[in-house]
């Protein structure tokens, strides 16, 4: 059977959800929506698909399993509401909300609606960090008590995703998010964080780099990021991780190198990305790790299981991101779920 679905928002990134479904047999692209008529044109004429410049009309029209939701955040909760309204299950961009107020009314709206609801948050399905979390729950460095998820670049972003440069909250909200949940993936929650971040390229508004100090149940995480990292090798959007435990060191650097010490054992391997087709560096990783992402949506569809990065699993999330904030203003020690 395959799932229909439509796709919302037809910018920059959106094309690597569209290649990525495009790849699956077990899906039908009906319709593609953007308010920017030549965009969505383009989307519908390379990936099929009726074109829409209103989702509303979009709702109206089509018979659809789920919607793919890959606009900016300050539309996020009226097109989840609006999906929830027409029984639609929704995946979602990150990061899902600027307030817990707007993330905490799309996942009622899904739960009221009886629609399952998952948040595009792909870094945690990345092949390395896949490799990371199997080794940490296959006990291979015992307990974690430290850990460090570091993204650091001098790449030009705003290229890009324009709509970064006038961004009151930047780094942090957008990707510190994507860092605090592998933090989560691979430790657990954190109880508290204390944030530092400050603003080094004047011509921006929001804050370019970020160092958060997480406290988690017997461990600590240091997450940090920033955009004006200057080095001889620019390895955007690499992440790279360290995750020291009671039995061992798990530590993934430039270009996929992953070690893992576990005991006396030392495995050193450089990891492969999948050449999907459509990918190419330096967005390989985070691509192959949009198919995987969207292929977990359909597994959960297929077996009513809860979503990794369910809406209701990602409250928690955005409460850390939006407490990093919190620290950030008042200067103190930010005590998670204070927000929820
Ligand atoms: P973008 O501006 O390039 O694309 C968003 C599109 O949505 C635009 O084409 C815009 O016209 C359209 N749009 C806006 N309002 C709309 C509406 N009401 N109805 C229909 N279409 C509408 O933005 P982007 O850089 O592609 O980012 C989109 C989202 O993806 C953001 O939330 C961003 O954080 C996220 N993102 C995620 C990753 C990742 O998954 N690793 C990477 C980059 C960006
Ligand atoms: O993946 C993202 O959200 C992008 C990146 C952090 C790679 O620049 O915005």
């Amino acid at each position: 059977m395959k799932r229909r679905f439509a796709l919302i928002g037809t910018g920059f990134f959106a094309q690597n959800h569209l290649h990525a479904w495009a790849e699956m047999d077990d899906v039908e692209l009906v319709a593609v929506c953007d308010v920017d008529e030549a965009r969505v044109a383009a989307a519908a004429a390379q990936f099929g698909g009726r074109a829409y410049t209103d989702a509303r009309t979009l709702f109206a029209a089509e018979d659809l399993d789920f919607v793919d939701i890959a606009t900016t955040p300050p539309t996020h909760r009226m097109m989840v509401e609006l999906a929830a309204s027409h029984g639609v299950a929704p995946i979602c961009q990150k990061p899902l909300a600027w307030e817990m107020s707007d993330a905490r009314a799309m996942v009622e709206a899904c739960e009221a609606a009886g629609v399952p609801f998952m948040v595009h948050e792909n870094f945690r399905f990345q092949l390395p960090m896949r490799r990371i979390k199997a080794a940490i729950e296959a006990g291979a460095i015992g307990r974690p008590f430290f850990g460090r998820v570091s993204f650091r670049t001098a790449h030009d972003v705003y290229s890009a995703q324009p709509w970064l440069v006038d961004s009151e909250r930047m780094i942090i909200v957008d990707v510190a998010v994507h860092l605090f949940d592998l933090a989560m993936c691979f430790m657990g929650d954190p109880l508290s964080l204390v944030t530092e971040a400050l603003r080094v390229n004047p011509r921006i508004a929001g804050e370019d780099v970020a160092t958060v100090l997480m406290r988690m149940q017997d461990a600590t995480c240091i997450v940090d990021a920033s955009y004006e990292t200057r080095s001889d090798h620019n390895t955007y959007p690499q992440t790279f991780v360290t995750i020291e435990g009671t039995e061992g060191t798990i530590t993934l650097g430039p270009d996929y190198r992953l070690q893992i010490v576990s005991g006396t054992q030392v495995i050193d391997e450089t990891l492969v990305i999948p050449d999907r087709g459509w990918t190419s560096e330096p967005w390989n990783a985070i691509q192959d790790s949009v198919h995987a992402t969207q292929r977990h949506w359909l597994h959960c569809l297929d077996t009513g299981e809860e979503p990794e990065t369910s809406g209701r699993r990602t409250l928690r999330l955005l409460d850390v991101t939006l407490g990093a904030y919190a620290s950030l203003e008042s200067g103190a020690r930010y005590e998670v779920g204070s927000l929820s």
